[in-house]
């Protein structure tokens, strides 16, 4: 008996790492096995017998288990997007930011081609960023930009790159590990094919406590797991302000004597980031509007 970790999944086989390091070993699950739980993860810790055939009969409890993209026991997400090319959307990001602080897993943000655009643009949308309380990194895979302090910060960690497509998610990936020498694709070349370049999520061994998952990038996301409630606490500048509101269940819309709308009148909170907030409310307002109509 030998505990592996899956570091690939397909067609109902699995690739399962020794945790001690060495080749995957492609494994199929027990069949009693299979009747017990849902799915099997990339990322899951399992216990796998290796004589002729790989064959997994047990699953480790899992510590966490990230949704998109779909993928287990990962401890931070690394959210990345391009200065340009493709051009970031506030509202975007916001999504993938809620998205990914409901999940409650750590998460920091990348800036990638950071040698698309000038210094002081670069700087100002990162600047952006971390005023509203996050960790953001700008990267450039053209001249090593960031490399040093992106290696840092995932030491020690399972990540998980995640991203719309095309922003460099896989030639990050390349630039800290260029030992996998995974395959990227322009932006012309995934238009016109109508498909991304990555098309699984894959989970790459850094070193003996490190693991990159680099995924296939989607930019259609749905907010239906949040409550119209919960939206302002992933709006971590909005923390100082919350609590004060008049009504405990103020959702900062259109309720009296409110703090966060106070801010924004004041300009503590830029009238921009509340229009992202009020934005995403109103989405999430409808997913709800319609599920119990
Ligand atoms: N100028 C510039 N181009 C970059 C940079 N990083 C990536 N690219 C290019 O951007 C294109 C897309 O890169 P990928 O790594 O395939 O993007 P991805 O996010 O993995 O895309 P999907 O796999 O489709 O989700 C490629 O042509 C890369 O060469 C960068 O820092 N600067
Ligand atoms: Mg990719
Ligand atoms: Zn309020």
């Amino acid at each position: 008996m030998a505990i592996g970790r899956v570091v690939r999944a397909i067609a109902g086989f699995y690739y399962v790492e020794p945790l001690e390091g060495g080749q995957p070993v492609e494994c199929s699950i027990r069949g009693k096995l299979k009747l017990t739980f849902e799915s099997l993860l990339v990322g899951d810790k399992v216990e796998y017998i290796h004589q002729d055939k790989g064959l997994i009969t047990a699953i480790l409890p899992r510590e966490s288990v990230l949704k998109r993209p779909y993928i287990a026991n990962i401890d931070c997400i690394v959210l990345v997007f391009a200065h340009q090319n493709p051009e970031p959307s506030d509202i975007l990001m916001a999504k993938f930011i809620v998205l990914a602080s409901a999940s409650g897993i750590p998460h920091l943000i990348v800036l990638n081609k950071s040698d698309l655009v000038s210094k002081s643009k670069m700087k100002h949308l990162a600047d952006a960023y971390r005023n509203f309380g996050y960790q953001v990194i700008c990267t450039s895979v053209l001249n090593n930009l960031g490399k040093r302090t992106l290696k840092k910060a995932l030491d020690g960690k399972t990540a998980v790159f995640a991203g719309p497509s095309g922003v460099g998610k896989t030639a990050l990936v390349n630039m800290i590990a260029p030992g996998f020498a995974l395959k990227t694709g322009t932006l012309s070349e995934k238009i016109s094919r109508g498909k991304h370049t990555t098309r699984e999520v894959q989970l790459l061994k850094m070193n003996a406590t490190s693991y990159i998952a680099d995924t296939p990038g989607f930019s259609q996301i749905e907010l239906n797991a949040i409550k119209p409630e919960e939206l302002a606490d992933y709006f971590p500048d909005f923390r100082n302000y919350q609590g004060e509101c008049k009504f405990n269940t103020c959702i900062h819309f259109n309720e009296p004597d409110c703090q966060i709308k106070k801010a924004v009148e004041t300009g503590q909170i830029p009238g921009s980031r509340y229009q992202i907030y009020i934005e995403l409310l109103q989405e999430i307002k409808k997913l709800w509007d319609n599920r119990y109509r």
